[in-house]
């Protein structure tokens, strides 16, 4: 896979908010071009896998129980230096510290609803894209 892609995720508080279409309109304004997307309400086991790397960390089953309360969205993006781009466009973690005009400071609440989940390294992308549209 090329590594002017990466993987974006719009969480279930924003899909909520009814942010899909100005989420993805703000993406495709910014220059990412979307190459494959669904829509899909995470199990557990999804969960889990997906955010395997944080497993032992203290806020893990509230992570899982979050990601599985609603339907979610997954999203491969293309553009030039697609991660790191997308990494800035997003914002920080926490929302109420994502700079302003970021997707997390417009869409997001706290560090856990922070409206979208994105790859944070091009072995990353090409694992989490393959996590949900295979290889
Ligand atoms: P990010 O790469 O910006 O998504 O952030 P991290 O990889 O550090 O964290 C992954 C997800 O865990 C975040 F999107 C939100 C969640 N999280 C919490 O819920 N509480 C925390 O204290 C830290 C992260």
């Amino acid at each position: 896979m090329s590594a002017d892609r990466t993987l974006l995720m719009i969480k279930p508080d924003a899909v909520a908010k009814n942010a899909i279409g100005d989420i993805l309109q703000r993406l495709e304004a910014e220059g990412f071009v979307i190459r494959q997307m669904r829509m899909n309400h995470l199990s557990q086991e999804q969960a889990q896998g997906f955010y395997e790397v944080h497993k032992e960390r203290p806020f893990f089953g509230e992570l899982v129980s979050f990601m599985t309360s609603g339907p979610s969205v997954q999203v491969a993006l293309q553009r030039e230096n697609a991660v790191a781009h997308l990494r800035g466009f997003i914002g920080e973690t926490d929302s109420t510290k994502a700079a302003a005009g970021t997707i997390r400071a417009l869409f997001g609440t706290d560090i856990q609803c922070n409206a979208v989940h994105a790859s944070d390294s091009d072995d990353n992308a090409a694992q989490e894209i393959a996590f949900y549209f295979g290889d």
